[in-house]
């Protein structure tokens, strides 16, 4: 299973091309766009998800409703791109920089100076409009797209946000369904009404100093079965692919499973989750320090990783830069930006997160249809439990 990505956050549309689906997954549709829907909500963010109405449109590997276990091909439109049909135009387009939109000044932080360099090109917009964050959606429909396939294996996938820069979320001792439930009615994507309150008013004062700030969110997957990922090779470990591809959304700086970095502090007897047998369960932890791996293996606990995002580097309050034309110190204008897209980010992780479940799933229980898949994974439940 693995998709590539293509399209700039001002062009015309972003697409996605999955390979790797199999045949007979009925996808629901609205729930894809729901999907779409959450990441773009969240207290914090700018204008531009204002412009924006992301839905995802299927142009190849459906049919009436079910993959064929062709490439499935993901599209979502840009609609801020009426603004910029000449500046993103494919085709040479006269006119001065100022015209063009060249981007001659890198902002500290963000991909510019180093894409421009590393590239060679003068116009650091080639840089920004790719590296945008926006890019994000088509990971999210990608996603989605696995979720539900984890979702016909009772797999559940929810997300929160437990940190927005100096304010913790408490934690809250739930069921994955009133998580999901309850971070959904909240702004900022945590449980209490309390913790939202105090996260918007951090919000608003960091918008009015013309700052901008980041936090940390977690993912818990419930349901994934023993035996996923592999410790026999470095890249078949399945907690590593999912830091992988965690680490690989934007502004994030770092990435935990389990207890992660704690884990470090504490004792060997504070840390190891112990094992337990019954009839019903099979084996099981008294604990889940370690979030659901040992060996790179998952071992029937929930998974749970956490991220740290970044604040977002586009500030209304300027840092200093050099321009790449005159070599001159200049401190960056203002550009439109989110303030804080930490929830929104929360979003992205579920769905990096679930994808990576999905592919390690296939590779264990592979099959070209869902009939296949189900045949293979009962018929491992079936040896679990004579083990
Ligand atoms: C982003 C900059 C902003 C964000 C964008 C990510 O876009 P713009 O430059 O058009 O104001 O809104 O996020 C999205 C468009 C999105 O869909 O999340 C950046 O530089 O990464």
């Amino acid at each position: 299973l693995r998709y590539l990505t293509a399209g700039e956050t001002h062009g015309p549309q972003l697409t996605a091309i999955i390979e790797g689906l199999p045949s007979n997954l009925t996808l629901d549709f609205e729930e894809l766009n729901f999907q779409l829907h959450r990441r773009q909500k969240g207290y914090g963010r700018g204008r531009r998800m204002q412009i924006e109405k992301d839905t995802a449109q299927i142009v190849g590997g459906v049919r009436h409703g079910n993959t064929t276990g062709a490439p499935v091909a993901v599209v979502v439109e840009n609609k801020d791109w009426t603004h910029w049909r000449n500046i993103m135009n494919v085709e040479p387009i006269e006119g001065t920089d100022e015209e063009k939109r060249r981007v001659h000044r890198p902002r500290p932080g963000h991909a510019d100076l180093n894409g421009g360099l590393k590239y060679n090109l003068k116009d650091l917009r080639n840089v920004l409009e790719r590296s945008s964050a926006r890019e994000t959606t088509v990971r999210v429909a990608c996603g989605a797209i696995a979720r539900q396939f984890l979702a016909e294996f009772g797999i559940k996938v929810a997300g929160q946000v437990i940190r927005i820069g100096e304010i913790e979320a408490p934690v809250h001792n739930l069921s994955i369904d009133e998580l999901i439930e309850q971070t959904e009615a909240s702004s900022v994507r945590v449980v209490d009404a309390e913790t939202e309150k105090k996260m918007e008013a951090y919000i608003d004062q960091i918008k009015e100093d013309g700052d901008s700030i980041g936090g940390i969110v977690e993912c818990i997957v419930e349901g994934v079965p023993i035996g996923l990922g592999s410790y026999v090779q470095y890249d078949r470990k399945l907690d590593a692919r999912i830091a992988q591809g965690v680490m690989s959304i934007n502004a994030f700086k770092g990435v935990e499973i389990g207890i992660g970095f704690e884990a470090g502090i504490l004792r060997g007897s504070q840390v190891h989750d112990e094992i337990l047998y019954s009839e019903e369960q099979g084996y099981y932890r008294a604990s889940n320090r370690l979030g659901g791996f040992e060996g790179g293996i998952t071992n029937g606990m929930p998974v749970v990783v956490r991220g740290v995002m970044k604040p977002i580097p586009t500030l209304y309050k300027p840092l200093q830069s050099v321009d790449i034309d005159t070599k001159e110190a200049f401190t960056a204008q203002v550009e439109r930006s989110d303030a804080c897209a930490v929830p929104a980010a929360s979003v992205v992780m579920e769905h990096v997160v679930a994808w990576e479940i999905a592919k390690a799933f296939l590779e264990k229980f592979g099959g070209d249809s869902m009939d296949e898949i189900k045949a293979n994974y009962n018929n491992y439940l079936a040896q679990l439990e004579k083990y």
